[in-house]
């Protein structure tokens, strides 16, 4: 194929955010993210990322736009890092041809939620539909093979390749430690967010979960206690047994925050407001609700709950917590992929 084939070529999907819950929380190869533990997540339909990927002979290097703005060389190379990824798989010379990358993200910044899991999730899904127009005679890559691409972006992303609830295993090697479908929750489940803080994190996960992994007393408990979580979550699910899920969930969620709360220094993402919001949920259940909650690295609350119970916890949270802005997410699927017509209506 020539250059003058390649500028016409483009790709676009979406891809939907996730929620661990069972947390990955640790590289134990930092080059390959290959993670100290396995993890389990629900993917969310309301937040998402939209990514459309070209090549352009023209550019001196890739290019990320992001709602429209160039991004500095720093965000570049990390799109630049997994476009090589898919360049070396299907056997063409690193950095060529040079890639532009638009990407929008609808994860609201008022929703407090990182969007990195949907948008490498977005990225790797766009570049590999790119490379398989360009060099159709390659190996096609499956979607397990592509969420092992993802995992190379961000962690989080990997687990963002397939809908419902996901798991990324613990795997031997970078191969095998990919994503797995383990249900497409379409039962009664479904979350509602606290958006308590918008402000961008001053400890980032990538350098957070490394602290910890060095320094935390409580690390080397941190993979058997999650085994132990992420057995009862799955069996939950087999069940669809909310309660039991949630209940697994949580006890998860407060084993990873206590090993920051162990590292040296110690340190939390957690608020006073956090808190506040952990009482609450507890409060609902108290009252019959099937109500469970879970914290990232962030002070943000996400509810676990019945999709027939969404509304009204929705609503309480709402009216007990006038500041905090409350989401409503129900479970959301794989990417999929966007078309020429799709992407012009949308973004022009
Ligand atoms: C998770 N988090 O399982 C955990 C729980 C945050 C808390 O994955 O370094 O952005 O890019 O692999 O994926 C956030 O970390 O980190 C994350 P990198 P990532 O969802």
């Amino acid at each position: 194929m020539t250059d003058i084939d390649f500028l016409t070529l483009n790709a676009a999907s979406r891809a939907h955010t996730n929620i661990a819950l069972i947390k990955y929380w640790g590289k134990r190869d930092e080059q390959l993210f290959l993670p100290t533990s396995t993890s389990l997540s629900l993917t969310l339909d309301s937040l998402y990322t939209d990514t459309r990927v070209s090549f352009d002979s023209a550019l001196k290097s890739d290019e990320l736009w992001l709602a429209g703005k160039k991004q500095d060389e720093k965000s570049t190379a990390k799109i630049t890092r997994v476009v090589n990824l898919f360049r070396e798989r299907y056997g063409v010379p690193q950095n060529t041809p040079r890639v532009r990358v638009e990407s929008i993200n609808h994860v609201p910044t008022a929703a407090g939620l990182a969007s990195s899991s949907s948008g490498f999730a977005a990225l790797a899904w766009s570049l590999r539909a790119l490379f398989e127009k360009a060099f159709p005679s390659a190996q096609p890559m499956s979607d397990r093979e592509l969420s092992t691409f993802a995992r190379r972006g961000s962690g989080s992303a990997t687990r963002s390749i397939y809908g419902g609830f996901v798991e990324w295993a613990y795997g031997t090697n970078s191969e095998d430690s990919c994503a797995l479908p383990v249900d497409d929750a379409s039962w009664d489940v479904a979350m509602v967010l606290a958006a308590i803080s918008t402000e961008r994190k001053k400890i980032s996960s990538t350098y957070g979960m490394k602290h910890t992994a060095q320094t935390s007393a409580f690390y080397g408990m941190w993979k058997e206690a999650s085994e132990h979580d992420l057995a009862f979550v799955r069996e939950g699910i087999a069940q669809r047994d909310i309660d039991k899920v949630g209940a697994a969930m949580e006890a998860n969620c407060m084993k990873f925050h206590a090993t920051m709360f162990a590292a040296n220094p110690p340190f939390t993402y957690l608020t006073s407001r956090s808190f506040e919001v952990i009482e609450f949920v507890q409060a609902l259940r108290s009252e019959g609700l099937s109500a469970y909650f879970t914290m990232d690295a962030g002070p943000n609350v996400k509810i676990l709950c019945r999709k027939s119970e969404q509304k009204i916890i929705a609503a309480k949270l709402a009216e007990r917590f006038p500041d905090i802005t409350v989401f409503e997410a129900a479970p959301g699927s794989a990417p999929c992929a966007l078309s020429d017509g799709q992407w012009s209506e949308l973004y022009g």
